[in-house]
């Protein structure tokens, strides 16, 4: 079930297109890239222009091994740029793990709360969002960055996130988040091995059984990476992965994704157009 905040981002039948703006000088992909606002505002129009239905807008870097930025210096880099985006009509969502980040961030126009940490690094996160009546992303996450690379040991790694993800919305419903604004997401290559990544793909059904939207955030990741290495076991560089993503959420969202969260926005958006008329057989 979705209710119309989250009915209104994309359009019906197609998964949604989330393109990513990380304000951070260090995110593993397209770190340092903004040399100010006004930079980053420009690649958010861009971004638009090709297609995305919404941007996600990060202050913190969660690539393996990144530390904690202050909430000051989060808040100065996303802030001027949902203001800007929004102002000029874009939707925007907070890429964010704390909960004073995305009142402000709400505050300033974003209309969706990405919390990568599913509510668990800040004990104020759900109720927040529950006053801010705005829908949540809730990603299974096990440790900071810093530390998720210990916490790679699964038994059975789609029963145990579908489990984890269960809980965490269970506890947003019991902090009066309205499950009709719960989406839930793997969180691929957070505190998970390539094989786990991959058999969460594999076994979306049994995400999507909980009865969420899904989102899935595979963009240009090591996994990605590592699938395409070259024959000497050389990964594939990182701004060499975007035919394989788009693979990938064209295959999300044929099994029923609600949405991608992507770097690479023209071809997300062709992949995600591609699914819907497999899924419907041409006709709508
Ligand atoms: N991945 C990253 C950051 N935020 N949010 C969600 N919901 N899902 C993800 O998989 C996710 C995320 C890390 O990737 P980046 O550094 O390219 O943003």
């Amino acid at each position: 079930m979705i209710d119309e905040h989250l009915a209104r981002i994309g359009e019906p039948g197609r998964a949604v297109v989330m393109g990513v703006i990380n304000a951070t000088p260090d995110s593993f992909s397209d770190g340092g890239q903004f040399a100010d606002a006004d930079a980053a505002i420009s690649f958010g129009e861009q971004l638009i222009r090709d297609g995305a239905d919404i941007i996600d807008v990060g202050g913190e870097s969660t690539r393996p091994g990144a530390a904690r930025v202050g909430t000051d210096e989060e808040l100065s880099r996303i802030v001027p740029i949902i203001s800007g985006l929004t102002a000029r009509g874009i939707r925007c969502s907070v890429d964010t793990m704390r909960a004073g980040v995305a009142a402000q961030a709400v505050e300033a126009g974003a209309e969706l709360v990405n919390d990568v940490s599913g509510g668990l690094a800040d004990a104020a996160m759900l109720t927040t969002v529950s006053d801010l009546g705005v829908p949540i992303v809730l990603m299974h996450w096990r440790a900071p960055s810093d530390e998720m690379d210990n916490f790679t040991h699964y038994d059975d790694v789609v029963a145990e996130v579908v489990l984890a993800l269960a809980a965490r919305r269970d506890a947003a419903v019991a902090a009066g988040i309205n499950p009709d604004r719960i989406v839930l997401d793997p969180g691929l290559g957070f505190a998970k091995l390539a094989s786990h990544n991959w058999e969460l793909l594999r076994d979306l059904p049994a995400l999507s059984a909980l009865n969420q939207p899904v989102l899935i955030g595979a963009s240009r990741k090591r996994f990605l990476g590592a699938v395409l290495a070259g024959r000497d076991g050389t990964p594939r560089p990182v701004g060499d992965r975007d035919a394989a993503t788009h693979a990938v959420s064209a295959l999300a969202a044929a099994n029923g994704a609600w949405g991608v969260r992507v770097h690479e926005v023209a071809g997300t958006l062709d992949a995600v157009r591609v699914a819907r008329a497999w899924r419907e057989g041409g006709a709508w």
